[in-house]
């Protein structure tokens, strides 16, 4: 037994208990109604999920176990991972041990390269992310554990185990698509003299050997990584294995829903919005230009990506950190330039636009601009990005969930039929 589960034995019979108490002593206590208007709008502010690993107000955005972002972003997915699932700090001796399990997964089976290898080449990257995990499906405990009888409160152990290995493997996973689907197709392996998991992730890609790429790329996998359980990605993995589907199912059907362009493909069409702007106006473009394209746009019906959240209703601090990160760095390319204009044109003109209840920037509208600086110009692969690093919250909730001993999903339906009655 490792660690982890060591840390999480008496918690998760702390939290079976809560939860029994919970239904036991309040079960019908009333949290709130629900509106016509909130079933047939997307469910927004139903209150009908638990969510331990994180927390988003309209107000402040994302705090992971209560702890704001920006205080975050130091530390490196292997402690965000630890804090999601545990609600501590990790010490060093957890991160020693949680890093070199993660490590055991960075080389990923060969027959997921070969699977991701015989993908047409116009597949869309996160087409084959969702294969490459559904292919590694085959390596999962908890279904071992299930298949061999392992009762509902012991099976979080085996999902412990693959939240792990998937961690660990997502990486490698992620840059084989990029390495075939955009260069020669060689698979970098992974470092023999580190087993850092962010400091693998850019080795293998091999976009850059730049220092503060890997830092970025340490950054970026710590502020994707969680956004409470609501937002399609993480609602689909709840529900998914709420059937006791294990995590490679769940995650690969997560990242189905993270390929849509108004949750986490935004950021590969910020980048494509971006790119748009300086080839119209063969540059950094002037305010009034960027007005009337912004406008033209919202006129066409489109969206402007990377603006706009159903939950927040200030600047996301994900994107804030980004930005910072641009600052520190001296990141002045065209497509940061325009990033930081977009910034200050596009709320005003949304404000006035009048539809969209934030016109201020989510997490998207900043990153794909940062890896585009560094090299990485294949902006289909962005959400692939995001997804490696969602992966660890999904997981981390997924643990909690079941640890939960949480049951099947099941809401009701109604027809309009009905509602109109
Ligand atoms: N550009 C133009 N119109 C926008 C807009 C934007 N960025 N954001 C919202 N709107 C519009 C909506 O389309 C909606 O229009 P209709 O009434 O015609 O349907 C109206 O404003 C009200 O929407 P809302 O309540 O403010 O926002 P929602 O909760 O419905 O949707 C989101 C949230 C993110 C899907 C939406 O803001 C959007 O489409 N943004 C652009 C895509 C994007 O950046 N997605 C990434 C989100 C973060 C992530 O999940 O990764």
């Amino acid at each position: 037994m490792s660690i982890l589960h060591e840390n999480l034995t008496t918690q998760a019979e702390a939290l079976r208990a809560q939860r029994t108490a919970l239904l036991k002593e309040h079960g019908d206590t009333v949290l709130g109604s629900v509106t016509i208007e909130q079933v047939l709008g997307g469910m927004r502010g139903v209150p009908a999920l638990v969510c331990d690993t994180s927390s988003v107000s309209a107000d402040e955005g994302l705090r992971i176990r209560d702890t704001p972002i920006l205080d975050l972003t130091d530390i490196t997915p292997e402690e965000t991972f630890w804090l999601l699932v545990t609600g501590k700090r990790a010490s060093a001796t957890e991160l020693d041990e949680l890093r070199s399990i993660f490590s055991k997964y960075y080389a990923i089976p060969q027959y997921v390269i070969d699977t991701l290898k015989a993908m047409p080449k116009d597949s869309h990257p996160m087409v084959m992310l969702s294969v490459g995990l559904l292919a590694m499906e085959r390596e999962s405990e908890f279904r071992a554990a299930y298949d061999k009888g392992a009762g509902k409160d012991a099976l979080w152990q085996s999902m412990v185990n693959d939240s792990v290995r998937l961690i660990g493997s997502i990486p490698g996973i992620a840059a084989a698509i990029y390495r075939i689907r955009f260069h020669d197709g060689n698979v970098i392996a992974p470092l023999t003299d580190d087993n850092d998991l962010s400091n693998n992730f850019a080795h293998m890609l091999g976009v850059s050997n730049d220092a503060s790429w890997k830092e970025l790329i340490r950054l970026y996998l710590v502020l994707h990584s969680d956004h409470e359980g609501g937002n399609v990605s993480a609602m689909t993995s709840y529900v998914v294995s709420s059937a006791l589907s294990d995590p490679f199912y769940s995650v690969s059907a997560a990242m189905c829903g993270l390929a849509g362009p108004l949750h986490g493909l935004a950021n590969q069409e910020c980048l494509r919005f971006i790119i748009d702007v300086k080839d119209q106006f063969g540059g950094v473009p002037t305010d009034e230009q960027l007005t009337e394209y912004t406008w033209n746009r919202l006129r066409n019906g489109q969206v402007i990506p990377g603006y706009g959240h159903a939950v927040l209703r200030v600047t996301d601090p994900r994107f804030t950190a980004f930005y910072q990160f641009a600052e520190k760095h001296n990141l002045q390319d065209e497509n940061v330039q325009i990033v930081q204009k977009i910034y200050n044109i596009v709320p005003g003109v949304l404000r006035e636009h009048g539809k969209a209840k934030n016109p201020w920037p989510n997490v998207d509208a900043a990153s794909g601009s940062l890896l585009y600086a560094y090299g990485m110009k294949e902006f289909d692969f962005y959400t692939v990005m995001f997804g490696v690093s969602r992966a660890i919250g999904l997981c981390s909730q997924m643990v909690v969930n079941r640890m939960m001993a949480s049951p099947i999903v099941r809401p009701k339906s109604l027809t309009l039929a009905e509602l109109s009655k």
